[in-house]
């Protein structure tokens, strides 16, 4: 009998095949691909509470491949977010919580819009800094609030753009040992092979910004992809990159490996053979097994209950954050008056150093100082900023 992990693994894929058949368009190849390590990753690594998505001790999961979203739905399905089948069906529908790319604020569960290639990756550079930060603040000895960690999954398409270097070479000089990416390294984007626009060496590039690197040579290796994973976890002092060769389209006997499975339906007559070779019935859609839906219900009360030191999830952090973040009404009173400040002493200058004088070059250049001392206060009445 198939064990129940690959069949789960199995069901993402046909789900993933049939939304974007029913949606009559969509990316279904690559989530195909990827279910191994959302599988990884939602059931044996991330700590999350799906009835809690704001738990501030979670793990951060940033899709920064948005186009390649049934992936992230189908777990936030399957593991009891407030997402539900009827939601999987309404996939890229007006109105749907389940459009084209992932929307924060729409979808209960994800952290950040994504689908501009890179900007997702950068964004989880930003995640990184900001819980350096927290940690710096609030965590004590024996009191480790602020340790969540920040996985991402990125592809080609993402490692192209040029946001993503500069956000990944900022990581690297920062350090931030929290962020732990995986590379879909499927070699195939929307035009067909990466060899006709992509050949450089990425493992290279990464590791002369700093990053640790790791690569796994099989996309279906459960056990290698936990391990790399969990070392890059580990590496506190370093961001991970782990490079995981997998198949864009995997169980598509047409279509796997090449780009017809990047952006459009695979083609009803080619789900009907993902769901024979995966031994879903082909007659059935949106078929969920009822074991693969109780492995993943538990998975998810598994991380709501506690996380996997075995402690409740952070309450106290949920307590004591918010009041922390909002300023008081005399940090907003000062706020005010420093805006207030500003302005004045701007018009001032303008009015001694360029309304009489008419220096050309002169006038916007006087006022670069102000801007740069008030800014420099900022964070005494915003802490959060970071200058
Ligand atoms: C900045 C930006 N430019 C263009 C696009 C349009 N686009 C969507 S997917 C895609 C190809 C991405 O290829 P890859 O990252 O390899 O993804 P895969 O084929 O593995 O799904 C492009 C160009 C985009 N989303 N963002």
């Amino acid at each position: 009998m198939e064990n129940i992990e690959q069949l789960a693994i199995n069901t993402v894929r046909v789900l993933a095949a049939d939304s974007v058949q029913k949606a009559n368009s969509g990316h279904p190849g690559t989530p195909m691909g990827l279910a191994p390590i959302g599988h990884v990753l939602w059931s044996k690594i991330m700590n999350y509470n799906p009835k809690d998505p704001h738990w501030a001790g979670r793990d951060r999961f940033v899709l920064s491949c948005g186009h390649a979203c049934m992936l992230q739905y189908a777990y936030l399905f399957l593991t009891g977010y407030e997402v539900h089948m009827d939601d999987i069906k309404e996939f890229r529908q007006l109105h749907s919580i389940t459009p084209g790319h992932p929307e924060y604020g729409l979808t209960p569960g994800i952290e950040v819009t994504t689908g501009p290639l890179g900007q997702g990756f950068a964004n989880g550079v930003g995640m990184g800094i900001a819980r350096a930060m927290l940690a710096a603040k609030f965590n004590k000895d024996g009191f480790d609030v602020f340790n969540y960690n920040i996985y991402a999954i990125c592809s080609d398409g993402d490692l192209m753009e040029g946001v993503s270097s500069e956000a990944a070479s900022l990581a690297g000089h920062l350090g931030l040992g929290s962020l732990v990416y995986v590379y879909d390294n499927n070699h195939i984007t929307i035009e067909g092979s990466t060899e006709l626009a992509f050949n450089e060496d990425v493992a290279a590039r990464f590791r002369s910004y700093g990053w640790h690197v790791q690569t796994v040579d099989d996309g279906n290796d459960l056990e290698a992809i936990e391990s790399a994973i969990l070392a890059g976890k580990d590496e506190k002092k370093r961001p991970s990159l782990i490079i995981v060769r997998t198949v864009i389209g995997y169980g598509s006997p047409d279509k796997e490996g090449t780009a017809a499975a990047h952006g459009s339906p695979l083609g009803t007559a080619e789900v009907r053979k993902v769901k024979e070779g995966f031994g879903f019935d082909p007659d059935t859609s949106f078929e969920i097994p009822s074991d693969v839906l109780q492995y993943y219900r538990q998975v998810g009360v598994k991380g709501w209950k506690s996380n996997k030191n075995g402690k409740p999830c952070g309450k106290i952090i949920v307590s004591i954050f918010p009041s922390w973040l909002k300023p008081t009404k005399m940090q907003q009173k000062m706020n005010f008056r420093a805006i207030g400040i500003l302005i004045y002493l701007s018009l001032n200058q303008m009015k001694r150093e360029w309304l009489p004088e008419r220096q050309p070059g002169r006038h916007w250049r006087q006022l670069r100082p102000i801007f740069h001392y008030w800014l420099e206060a900022q964070p005494i009445w915003l802490p959060p900023l970071i200058l």
